[in-house]
């Protein structure tokens, strides 16, 4: 028997899934998503960036009206059909006296740091999650891609990590590098997962299908690709998620 629209959601992650790192989405690829895949899909978005990234990925507000569900950071802020749901706070969990000790330290890490390229925001402070940067968030596009090539061989992200998970053991954080310039740390558990429990409340979902590309143990799509209540595909780039698409949806 075929599957119907409310037997089937479709999650994606957002960079190197529906749109190329940090660029706005495919005009066509958009065109596709809304008239060929929505008809035959709850669709939804999980993504690592905070909703106004998201805005400017997938072209603005509408995509609170197009996706069923839209979960930015990791989906620790929750709209469904249009409308905020829910939220959770990284402030409140941790509490001020240890979110203090770990910007003052990340800040302090960071001022000893010798790169070759240093711009501003460090720290950008989300609902959920802190998002870390090295480089800093003010990079130009081209200082971003310096940056991430650099990082490659001088493991700048991963080595202050091993720091962070070191100095903060006593604290449940996780950290991932979803992105090129940056890093994210919030609560253990608070991982795309986190969507999930959303995503199934008072549905009757048959199957639950997760397309991202940074799967890999460290990515920050691991967790939900690997999670038994889904489907998980590993995809390259937008135009490999929409050959995917057309294979499983018989489009
Ligand atoms: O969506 C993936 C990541 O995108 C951005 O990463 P960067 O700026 O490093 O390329 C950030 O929004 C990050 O939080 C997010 O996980």
């Amino acid at each position: 028997m075929a599957l119907s629209r409310e037997d089937i959601l479709l999650l994606f992650d957002v960079d190197g899934t529906l749109t190329k790192p940090r660029v706005a989405i495919d005009d066509e690829f958009k065109q596709f998503l809304y008239n060929e895949v929505r008809p035959r899909a709850t669709i939804g978005v999980v993504g690592g960036s905070d909703l106004e990234k998201m805005f400017e990925q997938l072209n603005g507000r509408e995509i609170l009206e197009k996706f069923d569900y839209v979960y930015p950071e990791n989906g620790l802020l929750q709209y469904e059909k249009g409308a905020e749901v829910g939220r959770v706070s990284i402030a409140v969990h941790l509490g001020e006296e240890v979110l203090q000790r770990f910007i003052n330290f990340v800040l302090h890490y960071l001022s000893e740091l010798n790169i070759p390229v240093k711009r501003g925001t460090f720290i950008e402070f989300r609902n959920g999650m802190l998002n870390v940067s090295p480089i800093g968030r003010n990079c130009s596009a081209e200082e971003r891609k310096e940056f991430f090539e650099y990082d490659k061989t001088n493991h700048i992200r991963q080595q202050m990590i091993d720091v962070l998970r070191k100095e903060f053991r006593d604290v449940d954080l996780t950290y991932s590098i979803g992105g090129q310039i940056s890093f994210d740390v919030f609560p253990n558990g608070w991982d795309k997962t986190y969507c999930l429990k959303h995503a199934t409340k008072g549905t009757s979902f048959k199957e639950i299908h997760f397309f991202g590309d940074k799967t890999d143990p460290g990515g920050n799509d691991y967790e939900i690709f690997m999670d038994s209540r889904t489907i998980g595909h590993k995809v390259t780039s937008p135009e490999d998620t929409k050959r995917q698409l057309k294979e499983l949806l018989n489009i």
